[in-house]
């Protein structure tokens, strides 16, 4: 099994601004993590981050036709993006939607999710772990579809 971990605008920040609300861990940091916990699994991963919403639609296109699954956090775009909503729906493979901090919690214009509904689910506000419980999803997934 092989997933894509794809990040949105501002994350490429995260450890080396705001650590009050996005935590101090960078996002290198983040996936080194990611891919020791995947590779106990026996689970491949792929990493990208953009802060370009027609890039970030067009590695969506990509994990349709070369992965087995997505977990995406598209940061701002989540709110505003009509384009990644259609290429979730589009590549028939489960995205996960995740996000470090709670957005029903924060002001209102984040409380709506364009992804959502496009998603198979959602894990928000737990930070770094919101990664780590979707890739274990997948482990989960994976291994009650080999049985
Ligand atoms: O909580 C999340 O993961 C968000 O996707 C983060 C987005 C925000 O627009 C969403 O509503 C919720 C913002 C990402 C900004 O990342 C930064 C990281 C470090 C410093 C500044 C921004």
């Amino acid at each position: 099994m092989k997933l894509l971990i794809i990040n949105g605008p501002n994350l490429n920040l995260l450890g080396l601004r705001e650590p009050g609300l996005y935590g101090s861990e960078t996002l290198d940091g983040i996936n080194a993590r990611l891919a020791e916990q995947a590779a106990g699994y026996g689970i491949a991963l792929d990493f990208f981050q953009s802060n370009h919403e027609g890039e970030l639609v067009d590695a969506l296109q990509k994990a349709g036709r070369e992965c087995d699954g997505v977990i995406l956090n598209a940061a701002a775009y989540t709110h505003t993006s009509v384009a990644l909503r259609d290429a979730a729906l589009a590549i028939g493979k489960p995205v996960v939607e995740v996000h470090l901090t709670n957005p029903a919690a924060r002001e209102d214009f984040r409380h709506r999710s364009l992804l959502a509904g496009a998603a198979t689910g959602s894990i928000c506000g737990f930070g770094a772990q919101s990664y780590e419980l979707a890739l274990h999803w997948f482990h989960i997934r994976n291994t009650s579809m080999n049985v």
